[in-house]
């Protein structure tokens, strides 16, 4: 790897790393296009680890677009006050259906981060990894002009259920949750991981050196080398977890471990 004390371009540092992960260089490359105010915001965090060395390798590339350069007036104005009146301001449909239309080509999913929308989850995080491209479009003040979501066939994405200031940092939870499950992200052990025995479970404690810490002892059946027990171990701990904490969970994988017989 590219040692810490040799200065490089961050070109070449990319060709290095590409070089070192020929098999995990794919012919085409997942895009994400960002419509923001804001786009200082990205890459942010997804400029690094993971995320970021995946894009170096073209596994996924992000565009941003500044919603801000489809303003027709001299004040650059993308929002107005609501219609019907009301508290806050609504981003325009002219600005946004502009902004859209400068990113988005046929046959793109377009998402609008709206704490309205469906609750991203793991499924669907899985279907936006499966295609080539997503748009995503970020809200802030009280929304945006509901003439865009239907002319466009916008889909509405939330990830969860508390508020933020602004759709940002909700798209950077989902392209986080997406970009991982590209083919060459992840190597295939961790790959292997999500579809293991433990599938539908919180995950069982781990642990590791020193042996004792603070008067903390690392469970005796994890030093024990029996593999099989330890297997075991592992799933109770898991299951007693998911019980406690995720009764939602522990029943989904009581019934699927059920019709699995
Ligand atoms: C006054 C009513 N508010 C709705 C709860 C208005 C409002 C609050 C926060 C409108 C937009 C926002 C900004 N949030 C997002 O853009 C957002 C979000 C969120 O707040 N929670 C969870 N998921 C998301 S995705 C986008």
């Amino acid at each position: 790897m590219v040692p810490i004390a040799v200065p490089m371009t961050v070109n070449a540092m990319n060709k290095e790393i590409a070089a070192n992960n020929p098999d995990k260089i794919p012919a085409k490359c997942w895009t994400a296009t960002v419509l923001t105010l804001f786009p200082e915001m990205f890459p942010g965090p997804l400029g690094q680890s993971l995320a970021g060395n995946a894009q170096k390798i073209g596994i996924w590339r992000l565009e941003t677009v500044d919603i801000r350069d489809f303003a027709r007036d001299k004040h650059r104005s993308v929002d107005d006050a609501p219609f019907g009146g009301g508290p806050g301001m609504v981003m325009r449909a002219d600005v946004l259906g502009a902004a859209v239309d400068h990113a988005a080509t046929s046959g793109d999913r377009i998402i609008y981060l709206s704490p309205r929308g469906r609750r991203l989850d793991q499924a669907l995080a899985r279907e936006f990894a499966e295609r080539d491209s997503l748009v995503l479009l970020c809200g802030r003040f009280e929304g945006i002009d509901q003439r865009v979501l239907e002319g466009r066939g916008i889909e509405e994405v939330s990830v969860g259920d508390y508020v933020l200031s602004g759709g940002e940092t909700a798209a950077l939870v989902l392209l986080d949750a997406v970009v991982r499950l590209l083919p060459g992200v992840i190597g295939d052990r961790a790959a292997l991981d999500e579809e293991s025995f433990a599938h539908g479970l919180l995950e069982y404690p781990q642990y590791t050196r020193p042996q004792i810490w603070e008067g903390r002892e690392v469970p005796e059946v994890l030093t024990s080398g029996h593999h099989e027990k330890i297997r075991a171990w592992r799933l109770r701990q898991a299951e007693e977890l998911t019980k406690a904490r995720r009764p939602d969970l522990w029943d989904r994988y009581q019934s699927a471990a059920k019709s699995r017989g």
